[in-house]
């Protein structure tokens, strides 16, 4: 099942350097003098066709209460985003012609959560089994995934395994020892006090008699997976959603959360054996299906969740990584992230962002037009299967609480920014009359046309959907550069992460001596470059202006 890239083509070494998985010679471990040895990973040809779906997809990530309200059907106007509302607009992610690029053109969303639930963000489920009235029926999900599916989107949904809502008819009929679904639940006797949790937060909470254990908040009773009835039951909601509505996959929540004992409350063995289990499920209703799991930790805590566990994992570290250098205009800390996740992952098999529905929004981290262009440039063709979070790419602003990181997609300059008519279940930003998806798509320079271009050549180009990568010597932390590779073709990413011009100065210690031919996918303009003493010199561009960025598409002689 597990998918590898054949890589081959490794030049001899031409020093002692120590040189890791990606390419980058490993620091510190270098004699100065040494020259800093690049070899360019070239991966084998493969078809196109047996490269799994998610590495050839840019996924967007939409709070479907916040994304567009419908305007027919019976949610219609009601000031919340609805099912109907996100197929009303599905030509903006993606029209299904790939001739065309007015749309956004990506071709997977994850859907936050869409189960019944209390609450507005849905973490705390209370029917598993149903989309919640707010936002349709399960017809109209079936409606949704039909649409999608005829535009070549797919869609995955968000899971929430580890806990209910406290509303959830089981721990309303579980709270006392012998009540049926008790033991559904984690319970303790009182006690005047209790540890709390990784975050300083409290964990144990105070029922009638005893107390339930819930790890976010009092309102999220975690479910007892010990209780091998829960298992059952999540693994009947999970084929329900498969196979009888038609989602592609899912993205587990919390999934490190799954299983706690004696103190410990994450990551045990045992959640790591239930999710090799539930692997099989997903894979057993079809090797299509796909899951994504949030782990939010480590690079070397997340890597303990691998492809038997979880297609993709999300990668906290990368998204810091990527955020913080653009900030300090240094690419030291991305080459870094990339070199760690590559060591511990096969190769592209991770999930790459800059934030999500938990996180400040991008440009209220960036505070800069140029630098959230510099992110997008990053994101969208650095290795990994990259996730967009709504709003992200018009640069929509937000900072926590939650509910200010959710607010309604900015659509256009109308009231309530084209989201719905007349009310809204959340004000827009204030800035909604300026930054909206019908100006910017208006614009050719704006962040929107940027994104759009960025997918688009990522589509179309197998080298940056799924091919290997080698970091390349630059002369400079503030040029990011590196090769991406299908075998078929190769294509060379400039990155001025400064707000200066740079000279550009590469190094190649793997392209034979001569002159090549090739194209700058960003503007179509040919590109001639020469190899010489391993000077990497591309005609007429001797510098780089301030946050350019050049995708160079080429063939090997
Ligand atoms: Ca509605
Ligand atoms: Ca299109
Ligand atoms: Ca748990």
């Amino acid at each position: 099942m597990k998918f590898r890239y054949v890589l081959a083509g490794l030049l001899p070494l031409l020093s002692s350097c120590a040189m890791n998985s990606v390419g980058i010679t490993e620091r510190g471990q270098c004699d100065k003098a040494a020259p800093p040895l690049m070899t360019l990973k070239t991966a084998q040809p493969v078809e196109h066709s047996e490269i799994p779906w998610w590495n050839q997809s840019v996924f967007y990530e939409v709070f479907v209460r916040s994304f567009a309200d419908s305007t027919t059907g019976p949610l219609a106007c009601d000031g919340i985003g609805d099912i109907q509302g996100l197929i009303e607009n599905l030509d903006y992610l993606n029209d299904g012609d790939p001739a065309t690029t007015t749309d956004l053109g990506v071709n997977a969303l994850w859907l936050m959560p869409i189960h019944q639930s209390p609450s507005y963000h849905g973490y705390d489920v209370v029917d598993y089994y149903q989309v919640d009235e707010e936002y349709g029926t399960n017809e109209d999900f079936k409606r949704l995934i039909k649409a999608a599916h005829s535009r070549g989107i797919r869609i995955i949904i968000d899971l929430v395994l580890n806990h209910a809502s406290m509303q959830h008819p089981y721990f309303l009929q579980g709270t006392q020892p012998a009540d049926p679904y008790y033991d559904w639940f984690v319970w303790q006797d009182k006690q005047a006090s209790y540890p709390s949790g990784p975050w300083q937060q409290p964990i144990w909470h105070d029922a009638s008699k005893q107390a339930y254990y819930g790890i976010f908040w009092s309102g999220m009773p975690d479910w007892n997976y010990h209780n091998p009835e829960v298992t059952q039951e999540m693994h009947k909601v999970s084929r329900y959603w498969l196979e009888e509505m038609g989602a592609d996959g899912f993205r587990l929540d919390a999934i490190r959360y799954l299983y706690e004992e004696d103190g410990k409350l994450a990551d045990l063995p045992i959640t790591h054996q239930w999710l090799k289990d539930y692997q099989g499920l997903m894979k057993s209703v079809s090797p299509e299906k796909m899951s994504v799991g949030e782990v939010w930790a480590d690079t070397s805590v997340v890597s303990d969740y691998g492809a038997d566990e979880l297609d993709l994992t999300f990668q906290f570290d990368l998204a810091t990584a990527i955020l913080s250098g653009v900030n300090a205009q240094t690419s030291d800390y991305i080459r870094f992230a990339i070199e760690e996740i590559e060591t511990y992952f096969d190769p592209g098999q991770y999930a790459t962002f800059l934030t999500n529905h938990d996180q400040n929004r991008v440009m209220s981290q960036l505070f800069d037009e140029q630098k959230a262009k510099t992110a997008a440039s990053l994101l969208l063709t650095l290795p990994g299967v990259p996730f967009i979070y709504y709003g992200e790419e018009i640069g929509m602003t937000g900072v926590k609480p939650d509910e200010l990181i959710r607010t309604p997609m900015q659509w256009n300059a109308g009231p309530f920014a084209g989201f719905s008519v007349d009310k809204s279940w959340q004000q827009p930003n204030d800035d909604f009359e300026q930054k909206n998806v019908a100006i910017q798509s208006a614009q050719g320079d704006s962040l929107l046309s940027h994104y759009r271009n960025l997918i688009h050549i990522r589509q179309q180009h197998p080298a940056l959907l799924y091919g290997a990568t080698t970091m390349i010597d630059s002369r400079s932390d503030r040029v990011m550069s590196f090769m991406r590779s299908s075998g078929v073709e190769n294509i060379l990413v400039l990155i001025n992460m400064s707000r200066k011009a740079m000279p550009v100065k590469l190094k190649t210690y793997e392209l034979e001596e001569g002159t090549y031919q090739g194209v700058n996918l960003w503007d179509g303009t040919p590109v001639e470059f020469s190899v010489k003493h391993r000077e990497f010199k591309i005609s007429q561009l001797e510098t780089i202006e301030p946050y350019g960025i050049r995708l160079i598409r080429f063939e090997r002689n």
